[in-house]
């Protein structure tokens, strides 16, 4: 079975580069003729691995020529994958599978409330890549990919095709509570790396404001019926802070590239959960707040 690929880039290219040495078949679905034209023109996919890189001759289409899809994995960002997703709707094969590998949460559902028929596998990843290039990624940070599917405990066959392609990856009944954590983490973290214009151990000289906001989140976290995602989440919030203390946080990364952010699906979505809950998080919001003021005066996006 062919793994179509949405998103050739960063996430989206590190996968199809391993899966494809593997000897899996692979396809690459690009946005519109101009991106299938530079794609062309490049040759294939390069990834650069310790410095080393290696070009793969995957084939690429247009989603008008996506042809039937059975395993579809979505690695764009997570406001842009329910509009990458719609023109493949037609293409879907009956019982696919679709594999989110969005960070946050919010584009999920979104996407999965368009595709009753199909099912949808969570992805929560800490592997790190980036574009140098077009259509050449760097393999920065080794991690590993939590995968689940919160409708169907059962994991699909091809977890195997995963551990063929040295794919560091586990598969887990409770995908929410993985990404509600790495969502809370987020956005003690993020956000206030961007408003410091600091590396994430900058943080260090903040513990009062760090603390506080993880006492917020970890309140958010149990009313959204997620306790275990909730528990220790200051502890490890101070660990990954000194564990990342030299890193730029990827929010950061973001913003100093002018990039917009995934702001909606953490900080905005946590906000969204607090207020349906009708429960008060007023540094969680005044963050939010901040951080919008924030990005509209560089000209970025605030959603
Ligand atoms: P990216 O911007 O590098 O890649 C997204 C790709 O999607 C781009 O190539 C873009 O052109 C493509 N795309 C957008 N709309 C499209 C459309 N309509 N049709 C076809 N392609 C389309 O993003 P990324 O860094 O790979 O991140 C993807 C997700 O993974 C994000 O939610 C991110 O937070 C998460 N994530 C990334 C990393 C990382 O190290 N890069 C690590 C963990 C999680
Ligand atoms: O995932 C991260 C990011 O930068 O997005 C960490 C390193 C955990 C900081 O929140």
């Amino acid at each position: 079975m062919t793994w179509h690929i949405l998103g050739a880039g960063s996430l989206g290219s590190l996968w199809a580069a391993r899966l494809a040495r593997a000897g899996k078949s692979v396809r690459l679905i690009l946005r519109d003729r101009a991106r299938l034209k530079t794609y062309e023109a490049a040759g294939g996919l390069t990834l650069v691995e310790q410095g080393r890189a290696q070009q793969y001759a995957i084939p690429a289409g247009l989603p008008s020529n996506a042809g039937p899809i059975s395993r579809l994995l979505v690695a764009c960002k997570a406001y842009d994958a329910e509009a990458a997703v719609q023109p493949l709707l037609p293409h879907l094969a009956l019982g696919a599978e679709l594999i989110l590998l969005q960070n946050g949460l919010g584009s999920q559902d979104a996407v999965a409330l368009r595709l009753p028929h199909a099912r949808c596998i969570l992805a929560s990843s800490t592997e790190g890549a980036f574009r140098e290039a077009d259509f050449r990624v760097v393999y920065a940070g080794h991690g590993f990919t939590w995968l689940g599917d919160p409708l169907q405990p059962a994991a699909p066959a091809w977890l195997d095709e995963l551990e063929q392609a040295g794919i560091p990856h586990g598969w887990t009944p409770d995908i929410l509570s993985r990404l509600w954590r790495k969502l809370a983490l987020n956005c003690a973290i993020n956000p206030l790396t961007v408003l410091y214009n600091c590396r994430n151990g900058g943080l260090a000289e903040h513990p009062a404001e760090v603390n506080v906001l993880c006492i917020e989140l970890a309140d958010l976290l149990r009313r959204c019926g997620q306790p275990d995602a909730a528990e220790g989440l200051h502890e490890e919030v101070q660990r990954v802070i000194q564990a990342t203390a030299a890193n730029y946080s990827s929010m950061y990364q973001d913003v100093a590239n002018s990039r917009r952010t995934e702001i909606s699906y953490l900080l905005g979505h946590a906000c969204a959960s607090a207020a349906r809950h009708r429960i008060s998080l007023p540094h969680l919001n005044s963050l939010h707040a901040r951080l919008k003021s924030h990005l509209e005066k560089l000209g970025l996006p605030v959603t």
